[in-house]
């Protein structure tokens, strides 16, 4: 197993999480001084509040703070009430954007790159009985070497800006939850869950990693309480006759329980769900449990009115019931690994997600959207400053978002890009060791792919042999003939028909396919930006879907209007939403619904 992001945490009497969310401390930091001046030592010397987890840029009321680019500082104090010679000490951020080093008392405790993957600080040699000063310095500067992939500029009074060659708003800061975790010395690290299905009878491979400790044991404990299977030492494999599988909207969980003991005394004990369940590709079909399915949702972003991407339930619950209310089975966390709560939710109501890494980017373009629908995209990697460091840092999110999702049954696949250059030897020596890494780590072997857009053609692309199944991000009748639906049909089914003639015996999926949309806006006939046209562009899809069977997902660009940076094609955000960004359904919301409510 290797790397690990700490489990998600868990209160029980033997482990201790405390949420640090709430109103913390916060300063921009312009000219990097926080350090010289010992911030991390003596506080935050011109602090206001904010709110953890949030982004901190729709808090703003001014233009320079809300497009803040550059070193920025989050300050708070937690409290230990004892520091045990028996227990070690964490502070758990569910991310921090996009670089960051944790200090505890002054003390340096943690540094991490990538800005959606937890970031797990050990402080056990630095906390103190009482109160701790937790400082975090924090920079969201895009570079070309580090995901997702951009620029950041001078203006001329010399402040900074970031510029993502991607279409979602840079939004920065502590946006996830923050947890104190007191854990026993000895603890249980880390495990995986590997399913077989022999008829209803399932066989459960499990691995458990522990530091100290003699003995170790895991029990799949069902909906009634009762112990399905009970193994005893760090692998083995548990059997469970007739088991209840966990299906798509219809989701089954078992319990898990970990134990640890030292000398016939249990030192941890870990809990979670698990949902027993395989994925597996067979010729042009995707298969759960051995059933075709057939993937029906969208491209999401974690987005929302004033909060920007900090992660909030309440949200997160509303997304869901518009999900099930539109018939919807599956996303793709377009464009980055999302907070762990939306993960640990689809497991509950039987949703399947397409995990992507926040490789997105790897394409030098302010507008990329617009680069990326034409299919116009030039060259990355022969100009990339240092491929290098661009390379380790993709590498490092593909293992950490394996170790941190790899027992998620909603997880059914990996997408290791989104929109990159895959036409050029480079792209495809760059890609080929990531998408072996991916197959190496995941101990459920989920199948892999990353997001095509236009210039991954087929007669171009090269990187479509290392995945499982295919994704197409594809715009024919927006970005490629807008507002000439029957143009943009024939132009797509061409495309579609050169995928076919190629005979690549795969599945292909629809992760992107949309329309700008005004929710204020109806026009008869329709046009551009109305609600009309995104009803007749989706009919136009489904219409093109049904005439190729390797089709076997639709997830629509987007589910809610989201923001963006600014510029002259886009109106304060993407709106290509199926709902507003306030999670109301637009019209064309009501024509989806109608399609996915009857494909079964
Ligand atoms: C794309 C990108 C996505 C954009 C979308 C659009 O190709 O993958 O990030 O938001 O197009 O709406 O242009």
């Amino acid at each position: 197993m290797g790397i690990y992001t700490e489990l998600y945490p868990v209160n029980n009497h033997l482990r201790h999480a405390e949420l640090l969310d709430g109103l913390w401390r916060f300063q921009f930091d312009p000219e990097s001084r926080g350090e010289a001046d010992a911030w991390p030592k003596n506080g935050l010397p011109e602090s206001i509040s904010m709110p953890v987890p949030a982004s901190f840029s729709d808090v703003f009321t001014d233009a320079r703070s809300r497009d803040y680019a550059g070193d920025f500082w989050y300050e708070t104090a937690f409290c230990v009430k004892e520091v045990s010679p028996d227990k070690r000490y964490f502070i758990r951020f569910g991310s921090v954007t996009h670089t960051c080093r944790v200090f505890v008392n002054g003390v340096e405790c943690a540094s991490h790159t990538g800005g959606f993957l937890p970031v797990v600080a050990d402080v056990t040699s630095a906390v103190v009985p009482g109160m701790n000063r937790l400082t975090v310095k924090a920079n969201n500067e895009l570079s070309e070497t580090n995901i997702p992939c951009g620029t950041t500029v001078r203006r001329s009074d010399g402040s900074k800006r970031s510029m993502g060659y991607f279409d979602f708003f840079n939004y920065s800061g502590i946006q996830r939850s923050v947890y104190y975790m007191e854990l026993p010395k000895c603890a249980i690290k880390d495990y995986s869950l590997v399913y077989r299905l022999e008829g209803s009878d399932a066989y459960i491979d499990y691995k458990i990693e522990a530091d100290g400790g003699d003995e170790v044991s895991i029990a799949f404990i069902d909906a009634e309480g009762k112990v399905a299977a009970r193994g005893d030492g760090e692998q083995g494999t548990l059997f469970i006759p007739s088991a209840h599988l966990w299906k798509v909207r219809n989701a089954y969980l078992y319990d898990v329980v970990i134990e640890l003991k030292q000398g016939g005394k249990v030192t941890d004990r870990y809990t979670a769900k698990a949902g027993i369940r395989t994925v597996e590709i067979k010729g042009e079909s995707i298969l759960l449990n051995g059933e075709k399915v057939y993937l029906k949702g969208f491209g999401k972003h974690e987005d929302a009115d004033m909060i920007g991407r900090g992660f909030n339930y309440a949200i997160a619950k509303r997304d869901y019931e518009c999900l099930k209310w539109i018939g919807a089975n599956c996303f793709r966390t377009s464009h980055y690994p999302y907070a762990e709560e939306w993960y640990r939710m689809a497991d509950e109501e039987g949703f399947l997600i397409i995990d992507e890494v926040p490789a997105v980017g790897m394409m030098r373009s302010i507008a990329n959207f617009l680069t990326a629908g034409r299919g116009e995209a030039k060259g990355f990697f022969a100009e990339c400053p240092d491929i290098g460091t661009l390379s380790k840092n993709h590498r490092a999110a593909i293992e950490e978002v394996i170790a941190r999702d790899k027992n998620h049954p909603s997880v059914i696949a990996w997408s290791i890009f989104n929109e990159a250059e895959t036409y050029t030897e480079l792209a495809e020596k760059y890609f080929a060791p990531l998408f072996e890494l991916a197959r190496a780590l995941d101990p459920q072997k989920r199948p892999l792919t990353g997001a095509l857009e236009k210039s991954s053609s087929p007669a171009a692309c090269r990187v479509n042999k290392m995945m499982d199944f295919i994704c197409l991000n594809r715009y024919y009748g927006w970005y490629i003939s807008g507002g000439e639906l029957e143009e943009a049909e024939r132009m797509f089914r061409e495309e579609m028909d050169a995928w076919q003639a190629k005979k690549l015996n795969k599945p292909f999926v629809f992760t992107e396919f949309g329309t700008d949309t005004l929710d204020t806006l109806h026009k008869l006939p329709g046009v551009m930006w109305s609600q009309e046209y995104q009803q007749e562009y989706m009919r136009m899809h489904f219409e093109v879907f049904a005439g190729y069977p390797a089709i076997q997902g639709e997830l629509a660009w987007n589910f809610a209007d989201f923001q963006t940076g600014q510029g002259i094609m886009r109106v304060n955000g993407n709106k290509k939403g199926v709902f507003t960004r306030q999670r109301q359904p637009k019209a064309a919301a009501y024509t989806i619904r109608e399609r996915w409510l009857n494909i079964k």
